[in-house]
């Protein structure tokens, strides 16, 4: 074996490594257990005692000749690749952070966190109830009759149920059209005196317009105790109305009107508050808008719900109206249209 030919060869592969994993393999290869040297050291044994000696001597010479270029390789690689992976994985902490856009609330959530606020300061408890419901606590214990308006398709989403006329009233379920549902489910399983606002989605089959959506928020209040009357009743939505448009000036009417659940039943009007009542699009000019209604639960509504001998009100008003008002909206359906350039103003 000619050293100076397996050096040359040697130093060929070292120049051609360009990792640390093919230096690794060339000293497998050359310098390992079962290396080519080692392998040469083994064979000397049939050589005569100067011809051992002088291979010996430059086998040792080559082995540190070649341990000395590869740790130096090494070295390289490993400073380059470190290099390499510094100037990749740079990170200048003096950069200012990327921006991490920050949500806000919806107009809607606003509006319905400022009303069940101003609720809990007015002594009423925050309930919720379901948004999918039967026909019983939505129409039925509400004295609707059987062939009331509202339950027609035009108003009421039906949830599908095979053949409906073999069921029970509180086995057919639509999709709650107001919040007065939980009035019915909450007496009936709470004694008076009931102090409850009920903020919800609610859901009607109707033609959307400016005012009107086919799913808006509505929130109930009721009252239940002896000897509630329609004082009790004005002075509540009174305050309610002054404390939320933050307002003293506030005003409002009742004018009668018909819900099967009250007697005396009620619209309410409050006084335009985008123009002092002097007259403009948003009243059509009348100075009020109807915002709510509400009148005394009736007592066919206590018999549903198994009590007797109180008196109470309800009211039931639309947060999506009362947000329109107070931020001057002029379209409901803003609301949902996720338009950024409209929900970045809340
Ligand atoms: C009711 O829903 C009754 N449950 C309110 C009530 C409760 C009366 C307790 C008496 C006692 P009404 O259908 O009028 O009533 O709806 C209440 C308010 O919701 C209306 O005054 C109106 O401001 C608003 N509203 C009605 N329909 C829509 C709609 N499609 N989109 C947005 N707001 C609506």
């Amino acid at each position: 074996m000619n050293i100076e030919n397996l050096k040359k060869e040697i130093l060929e592969k070292l120049e051609k490594s360009v990792n640390l994993k093919d230096l690794e393999l060339l000293e497998k290869d050359y310098l390992g257990k079962k290396g080519i040297i080692r392998n040469i050291s083994s064979s000397m044994k049939d050589l005569d005692v100067q011809a051992k000696k002088e291979l010996g001597i430059k086998l040792n010479e080559l082995n540190v000749f070649l341990e000395e270029k590869i740790d130096k390789k090494k070295k390289a690689i490993k400073t380059s690749e470190t290099k390499e992976r510094e100037e990749k994985e740079f990170l200048d902490i003096t950069l200012p952070g990327d921006k991490v856009e920050r949500g806000h609330i919806h107009p809607l959530s606003l509006a319905k966190k400022e009303l069940e606020d101003i609720f809990t300061f007015l002594g009423f408890s925050v309930v919720e109830g379901p948004e999918v419901e039967d026909e019983w606590h939505n129409f039925d214990a509400l004295n609707f009759p059987l062939d009331h308006p509202a339950r027609e398709m035009q108003d009421t989403f039906f949830i599908k149920q095979g053949n409906r006329a073999n069921l029970s009233q509180k086995e057919k379920f639509i999709l709650r059209t107001h919040t007065s549902n939980v009035q019915t489910r909450y007496m009936e399983t709470h004694k008076p005196p009931i102090k409850i606002a009920v903020p919800g989605r609610v859901f009607r089959s109707e033609a959307t317009d400016a005012r009107h959506e086919v799913c808006f928020y509505q929130i109930e209040g009721l009252y239940v105790d002896k000897n509630v009357s329609v004082a009790n009743l004005k002075g509540i939505l009174l305050r309610f109305l002054q404390e939320y448009f933050k307002d003293k000036n506030v005003k409002i009417r009742l004018r009668p009107s018909f819900f099967p659940f009250v007697e005396p039943g009620f619209e309410v009007d409050m006084s335009c508050t985008v123009c002092n009542q002097k007259g403009c699009s948003v009243c059509s000019g009348e100075g009020w808008l109807e915002i709510l209604g509400a009148g005394m639960v009736h007592q066919n509504v206590f018999s549903s719900c198994g009590l007797k001998d109180v008196t109470g009100f309800a009211f039931g008003v639309s947060v999506d109206r009362l947000a329109m008002m107070k931020y001057k909206i002029d379209n409901i359906r803003w609301f949902h249209s996720g338009d950024l350039r409209f929900l970045k103003q809340f």
